[in-house]
Parts: C-alpha cells; sequence; structure tokens
C-alpha cells in the first residue's frame, strides 16, 4: 500500500500504462525493440535463438500486463483464494503454449515470417522447464492451465531449482545424467528481489511466560537463509486471467555473512558460507516414488513450506481480517506429502507468533489444507527420522509430538483399549531411530484426503489409510480422478486434428468444454472424415519417425504399427514386460517361414523414459531396450518387420510429439499399484489406442470409451495380493514362452547375459513381485489381437474416433471444478474489461 502512486499522479501514469500489441504490425514492432534494446542484437546479428528469445519477450510483455491486472482484481475483490503447494511443476515449454492461449499465434506466425523465421523453428529454441519428475508434476502443471483458464484466483507456489530433472543420454546403451543448467535464455521468470523471506533452520526452543503468565515458545539462533521469489505468470486460455506460479530461490542472508571468519582474514570461507545456503534451491531430486530421508531435501520442504506460508499469511493480513476467517479466504491444497511441514508451520505461527489458543488455531490449520496421495507403493511413503527433524526443526518436532498426543487422545477415547490401533495410527513409528509418518500427519492435518483416480482412492480407504476411515469416517476421503489439459495435449500436441474436429464442431469449444467431443460420434461412418482422420495420424507419425531418425539414426516405415510406451523406468510400470514381449516377438519372426513372415504387421516398439539414477534395476532395462534394439534393428532378415527404439531424455516437449503419432500404447503396470496414470489420457485423446492393466484410471478410461475399444489383459488387483504370497512360498512357475525369451538372453543373443542376471532373477528366483510371469502370457496374446485388429484399417479408425468422442470427462477442467466444489469451496472470479 505504501509503494502505491498517490491518487492525484495516477491519471498521468496510466495515460503510459504499458499497452498489448494486437496485430501482425505491433508484433513485429515489439519483436525488433526487444531483440534490438534487450538483447542488443541486430538486423546483422539475430540468430534463431535471438527470434525466440525476441518473441518470448513480446509475448511475456503481453502476459505481465494481465497478470498485473488480474492480480489487481483478485487483490480488490478479496474472495478466497487457492495455493497449490507442489515440490514438481513439470512446465514443459512456454512460448507456444503462450501464443495459443492469448490467441496471437497466426500474428507471431505471420510476423516472424516477414522477419525471415519460420515459426516452428523459433519455438524449438526454447529449452523445457523440467522441475518435476514425472506424472505428479506435469499434473501440477496441467492443474495452473485449467485454474487460470477457469478464472480461478490460484497461485502454485514451488521451488526454483536452478537445476531441473536431469538430461539423459544414452552411451553404450547405458543411461547417463547430465546436469540440466536450464535458467539462461529462461525470459519466462520475475525475479521479485524486493520480496524475500528469511527461513530459519536448526537453533533451539526456549520457553517463555509472557507478562500475562502465558507460557510461550520461541525458537532461536540457528541459521537463516533468505528466499527471493521468482514469478512465473500462467496465462488461461480465451481469458484474460494471469494467474502465478511463486519459485522460491535460497541465497544467503545478508546478516548472515560470516564477518569475524571475514576480518580473521578467512575472506573465501565466509563466502563458501554463503554457496552453501544457495544448495538448498540448487537441484530437483530425481527419485520418483521413493523416499530416501536426505537432510537437504527436509531443508528444501520446509524452506519452500515457510517461505509459501510467510507469504499466504502476509496477503491475508493485509485484509485486516480476523483469524477465524483465514479458512474462508485460503485454500491450501497439498500435492502430495512434501509439503506437510506447512501444517505444522501454519500451526507454529498461530500458537508462537500470532498467540491463538491451540485448539481454535488447530481448527483453522485443519479447515484450511487437503492432502492429495498419488501412490499407494510402500517406499514412496514420506518418513522422517525424529533425530534428523530434532536438529533441523526443534520446534516444529514439539508441535508433530503435541498434535500426535491431542489426536492419539480422541482415538482412545473413541476406541478404548485398543493398544495395536494407537500403534497403527501413531504419527510417530516406534523404530530406531523413530521415525514421523508424513501421510498421517498430512490426513490428521487437513479436512479432506484424495486420491486420484477411483480405483487408487479405494485402495487408499481398504488398505493404507483404513484405520484412519474408522477413525474420521468414510468423508474425509474422497476422490478426484486426474485428467489433462486438452489446450496443451490436443490443441498444442496435435493441431491438424484440433482444427479438424473443430471443423467438425463449428469452433474450438471444445477446448474448454471436452464433453463437446461427443459430438464427433456423429461422424463416424462419414468416409471424408475417417480419410482427414487417417491423414492426420500418418503426418504426425512422419513427424515422430523424423525425430527418430535425428536422434538415434534409425528409419522407421510410418506404415508400421507404433507401439508406445513412454513414462519413467519403474518396476511396477514394467517396461520389462514389454521388452520381453518384444524379444518374444522377435525370436517368433525369426522361427517363421518367408510365407508366414508376410502376414506379419510390421511394428515399432518405441520406448522413452529417465531411471532415477540409483536405480539399477531400471537403468539394467534401460540397457536392456538398447541392446534388444541393436540386435532386432540390425538384422537385415527382420527389416522393417519389428523395430525397436528408445528415445533419448523423454521430456515434455517430445511428449508433445510422442502422444499424436502412436497407433498403440502401454500402459501395463501392476494392477493395484499405478494411481491413476494420465499419459493413458493423452494418448486416447489423439486417437491412440491403448494396451492396459485394469489399474488406475485405465478402468474409468475404459467404461467412458466402451471395452470394446481397449486392449486389456492381466490379473486384477484383487488378485495381486494372493498371487504374491503364492510365489513367496515357492509356488511360482516361469510362463514357458517367458522361458525362452530368458533363454535367448541367457545366450548372450544381447550382448553378456551377466548384465541382465538380476532382472531375470527378480522374475525366477525372488518371487516376481511384479507379476510379470502371471501376466505374459495374457500380454502377449493380448498383443496377437491388437495386430488382427490393427488390419482392419476402417475398424482400427472407428475405435479411434469413438474414443476421442468419449474422453470429455478426463480435462482438467473437470478435474479442478471437482476440487473446488468438494475440497476447496471456491468460486472462479469473472473477468470483466
Ligand atoms: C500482489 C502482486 C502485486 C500487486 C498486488 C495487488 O501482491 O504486484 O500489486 O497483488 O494487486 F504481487 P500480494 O498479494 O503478493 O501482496
Ligand atoms: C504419480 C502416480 C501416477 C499419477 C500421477 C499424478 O505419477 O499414477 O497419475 O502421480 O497423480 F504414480 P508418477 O510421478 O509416478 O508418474
Amino acid at each position: 500500500v505504501e509503494a502505491s502512486i498517490p491518487e492525484p499522479l495516477r491519471e498521468a501514469w496510466r495515460k503510459h500504462s504499458a499497452k498489448e500489441f494486437t496485430n501482425k504490425e505491433e508484433f513485429e514492432k515489439e519483436l525488433v525493440r526487444h531483440i534490438e534494446t534487450t538483447l542488443a542484437r541486430s538486423l546483422y546479428n539475430c540468430d534463431e535463438l535471438a527470434a525466440y528469445s525476441g518473441t518470448a519477450l513480446a509475448f511475456r510483455d503481453r502476459l505481465i500486463i494481465e497478470w498485473n491486472k488480474t492480480q489487481q482484481r483478485q487483490t480488490f475483490t478479496d474472495q478466497k483464494r487457492v495455493y497449490y503447494l507442489s515440490l514438481e511443476f513439470l512446465m514443459g515449454r512456454a512460448l507456444d503454449n503462450a501464443m495459443l492461449n492469448v490467441g496471437m499465434k497466426d500474428a507471431a506466425r505471420e510476423g516472424l515470417r516477414d522477419l525471415g523465421f519460420r515459426i516452428e523453428d523459433v519455438i524449438s529454441q526454447e529449452h523445457d522447464a523440467a522441475l518435476g519428475n514425472g506424472g505428479l508434476g506435469r499434473l501440477a502443471a496441467c492443474f495452473l492451465d485449467s485454474l487460470a483458464t477457469l478464472n480461478y484466483p490460484a497461485w502454485g507456489y514451488g521451488l526454483r531449482y536452478r537445476y531441473g530433472i536431469f538430461k539423459q543420454e544414452i552411451v553404450n546403451g547405458y543411461q547417463m545424467e547430465i546436469p540440466d543448467y536450464w535458467l539462461d535464455n529462461n525470459p519466462w521468470e520475475f525475479p521479485r528481489h524486493e520480496i524475500t523471506v528469511d527461513i530459519q533452520f536448526y537453533g533451539s526452543v526456549k520457553k517463555y511466560q509472557d507478562e500475562n503468565g502465558k507460557i510461550g515458545h520461541s525458537w532461536e539462533d540457528g541459521e537463516i537463509v533468505q528466499a527471493v521469489a521468482y514469478d512465473v505468470p500462467i496465462p488461461g486460455y480465451g481469458t484474460k486471467t494471469t494467474n502465478n506460479l511463486r519459485l522460491w530461490s535460497s541465497k544467503a542472508s545478508s546478516g548472515e555473512f560470516d564477518f569475524q571468519k571475514f576480518n580473521a582474514g578467512d575472506y573465501e570461507s565466509a563466502v563458501a558460507d554463503q554457496q552453501n545456503a544457495e544448495t538448498i534451491s540448487a537441484v530437483l531430486y530425481p527419485n520418483d516414488n521413493l523416499e530416501r530421508g536426505k537432510e537437504l531435501r527436509l531443508k528444501q520442504q520446509y524452506f519452500w513450506c515457510a517461505a509459501s506460508l510467510y507469504d499466504i499469511v502476509r496477503r491475508f493480513k493485509k485484509t485486516k481480517r480476523a483469524w477465524s476467517e483465514f479458512p474462508d479466504q485460503v485454500a491450501i491444497q497439498l500435492n502430495d506429502t512434501h509439503p506437510t511441514l506447512a501444517i505444522v508451520e501454519m500451526q507454529r505461527i498461530l500458537i508462537d507468533i500470532e498467540g491463538l489458543e491451540w485448539d481454535e488455531a488447530w481448527g483453522i490449520v485443519t479447515k484450511t489444507f487437503g492432502y492429495t496421495n498419488h501412490t499407494v507403493l510402500p517406499e514412496a511413503l514420506e518418513k522422517w527420522s525424529v533425530p534428523l527433524m530434532q536438529n533441523l526443526l526443534p520446534r516444529h518436532l514439539q508441535i508433530i509430538y503435541d498434535i500426535n498426543l491431542f489426536f492419539l487422545q480422541s482415538v482412545e477415547k473413541r476406541f478404548p483399549n485398543d493398544r495395536d490401533m494407537l500403534a497403527r495410527v501413531s504419527i510417530i513409528e516406534e523404530s530406531h531411530p523413530k521415525m514421523v509418518r508424513m501421510a498421517y500427519l498430512a490426513i490428521i492435518g487437513s479436512h479432506k484426503v484424495n486420491g486420484v483416480a477411483e480405483l487408487h482412492s479405494d485402495l487408499l480407504k481398504t488398505t493404507l489409510f483404513k484405520d484412519f476411515v474408522e477413525i474420521y469416517g468414510p468423508d474425509r476421503f474422497t476422490n478426484v480422478t486426474n485428467g489433462v489439459t486438452p489446450r496443451r495435449w490436443l490443441h498444442q500436441a496435435n493441431p491438424a486434428l484440433s482444427s479438424l474436429i473443430a471443423q467438425k464442431l463449428g469452433g474450438h469449444e471444445f477446448l474448454t468444454d471436452l464433453t463437446l467431443l461427443d459430438k464427433l460420434e456423429a461422424f463416424v461412418d462419414d468416409k471424408e472424415f475417417r480419410r482427414e482422420w487417417a491423414e492426420i495420424k500418418t503426418k504426425n507419425k512422419l513427424r515422430l519417425a523424423k525425430l527418430i531418425k535425428d536422434t538415434t539414426g534409425y528409419s522407421v516405415n510410418p506404415e508400421s504399427l507404433f507401439d508406445v510406451q513412454v513414462k519413467r523406468i519403474h518396476e511396477y510400470k514394467r517396461q520389462q514386460l514389454n521388452i520381453f514381449g518384444v524379444i518374444h516377438r522377435y525370436l517368433k519372426i525369426k522361427g517363421m517361414s518367408n510365407e508366414e513372415r508376410k502376414k506379419v504387421i510390421p511394428r515399432v516398439s518405441i520406448f522413452g523414459g529417465k531411471a532415477a539414477p540409483g536405480y539399477w534395476m531400471a537403468k539394467s532395462i534401460i540397457h536392456l531396450i538398447n541392446k534388444v534394439a541393436a540386435v532386432v534393428n540390425n538384422d537385415t532378415d527382420v527389416g522393417d518387420l519389428l523395430k525397436v527404439i528408445f528415445i533419448e531424455d523423454y521430456n515434455v516437449s517430445k511428449a508433445e510429439i510422442i502422444c499424436p503419432a502412436s497407433d498403440i500404447s502401454e500402459h501395463i503396470s501392476t494392477a493395484g499399484t499405478e494411481g491413476s496414470g494420465t499419459s493413458n489420457m493423452k494418448f486416447v485423446m489423439n486417437g491412440g489406442l491403448i494396451i492396459g492393466t485394469c489399474d488406475g484410471a485405465n478402468i474409468e478410461i475404459t467404461r467412458e470409451i466402451g471395452d470394446q475399444n481397449i486392449f486389456l489383459f492381466g490379473n486384477l488387483a484383487e488378485d495381486v495380493e494372493d498371487l504374491r504370497h503364492r510365489h513367496f512360498y515357492g509356488d511360482f512357475q516361469l510362463d514357458p514362452a517367458l522361458a525362452k525369451v530368458f533363454k535367448a538372453i541367457k545366450d548372450n543373443m544381447f550382448g553378456d547375459a551377466g548384465d541382465f542376471a538380476a532382472l531375470m532373477a527378480s522374475i525366477e528366483e525372488h518371487g516376481d513381485y511384479y507379476l510379470v510371469s502371471d501376466d505374459f502370457h495374457s500380454y502377449v496374446t493380448t498383443h496377437e489381437m491388437v495386430d488382427e485388429a490393427f488390419l482392419n484399417k476402417e475398424e482400427w479408425l472407428a475405435k479411434s474416433i469413438t474414443s476421442v468422442a468419449r474422453m470429455g470427462f478426463f480435462s482438467t477442467d473437470r478435474v479442478i471444478n471437482e476440487y473446488a466444489d468438494s475440497i476447496w469451496n471456491v468460486e472462479p472470479l469473472a473477468v470483466k474489461d
């Protein structure tokens, strides 16, 4: 408020307020101005990268003008806002998205052409913003797009990692990790050096009595690190709403420079301490679905939660409302347990700093927070050691103990004499060392807990969180099935399909109401429409074939059936099942006569994905895929009948090329292990069929599109436990076809078999936890059905069109509206000009 221009002077200000370009001419003017002045380049010195930066800056100006207005509007209207706390935002590229969302892509295309550039080349200069591992981070990015598009007053809060997810290179068939320094030439962030928060670590807690005899706690000494805000504007599609993603970067606090060391002449070590502070936001942890309990990771979590809460509380306090109104003004959603410390920090702010009584404070906290769980995998559940927490966050540990005490007292009242129950639900696990169970803390501190697909949410209620359902009743637990934003994953990734659909439906309204796609079903039998549909798929396959050629050197025939599995490499996602299936196919072809080979449907098996750097089994799966590719692709006897491709460094921008080009894609996790999956939705939305297990959102996709349009196989979630149990007691027989595959590997067909011994042993000898052998037969016979179906081009097309028409449910717009209604209780804020 103090920083605002006095009323009498505002007229002069407004007269000169920044204006948005509105046509090609004005865009060109802005582009040239930015290239010549902001970038200090010229007519004689402008390459594609400069053209990219100039275009991005021109669009950034537009976004920030609307960002300013949106923030003013949200501040003045003073209604409830949503804050989405996520340690990952896997944004991908921003320019194309900005151009499409503000609706100026054509102007930009022509303007760039006038100045000598092709828009596609310019767009592809951008470095992906890869601040995430996989599905969880990409979901957060899709949510931001929908929140802005639907005009919800909503901010994302995250960390500004200097290094995002590593860049993957394949060297001799092995994954190598290269640090991804992505911040050069990144025009999309605004450093806010005036918005900083001091974050405390370590130190100790002092108890004191105030004038009224009330006991208080103060957290003293320790280390201070500064959080600096960087803002990233998030444009909605077809609306002026431009929301904010605030990312925190760590920096040594100015007061922290050790002058004693400095005065003693130890300047270098004093500077080294400064650098230490900066490591907090240096790197995104590349482990997906695995928690390893590293102190730096806990520091990251607290740093980000504390900075975000400080900001949220500061903004609330500007309104001068009573604390009791906080939950009417603020909804905070925890994306997984990573931000659970925000619950404790909020309680600390209310009782230690604002002086509220415990119960009142706790009531405010629980009404404010909601928690989303993404996985039932036990190795993914976060636990932090009590001694670690005691050292780093002494006051928070005390508060956690108090939360636990009051919680267990209430449980004991309702379930007297049930000691086991108390031990089971305690936030503190009585292990050595003791551990803080973050998921339990998140449940206890939130008013709603949700899973991400129906099966997943049901499993949460019947397994992991069963006791809590008994304690709180079923209402605290709910399901919100995931989705994807159709703007990026249909309109941007597949412009030809988007415009064909728009032609048929009379406009692009389906992009903001995806249920309108159902009108496409009326055209399923339209011959001309089918032809165009097929032609678009072929063009998209050619585009992918070019990417494959450019990155691997292999040529693939676009007439082949393109079979794709792209996602993080993980045993539960079962890329090993896929590559074993590929080997099975190869062996079969090798054993065929020439006559028989004529009937084989040529296939390209395409893989992509990163393995966590310390996850050896996943890395050996990548290695096997690459070794199989080397053998199969160079086998002239097999030729085009089978090709195996591993696309290096899978990321969001590659996904935008891959998704529209698949005929079939694989979503083949062991039943009951995949929370939802979201690439399954992207592939079907782009007219690809899928092969999958009855897992995650595959089940709901089947319900929407019909079981004749999907290839399901494998054991059901309800049978998994029993099968594992039987394996454990020695009741296990390797599937005979899989045994032949193993024999080929053991005969060194794909290089040294020793490299793959552990992979095979996990199945043959160690209980086959992921049921690869149990599902193998069903998997390969279902692939035979895929081949057969692909032969009938017309029927395949009908399945493809029908499926797209029925995908309306899987837009993140539906998802966000569900969160808004059932968890956040927030309303959109209409935009008036
Ligand atoms: C936000 C924005 C500011 C803007 C105000 C008022 O501030 O740029 O001036 O809203 O619209 F960041 P806070 O809500 O963060 O105080
Ligand atoms: C996790 C789950 C997925 C789920 C996403 C988003 O993704 O099943 O679709 O979160 O909710 F495992 P990954 O990070 O494991 O890909």
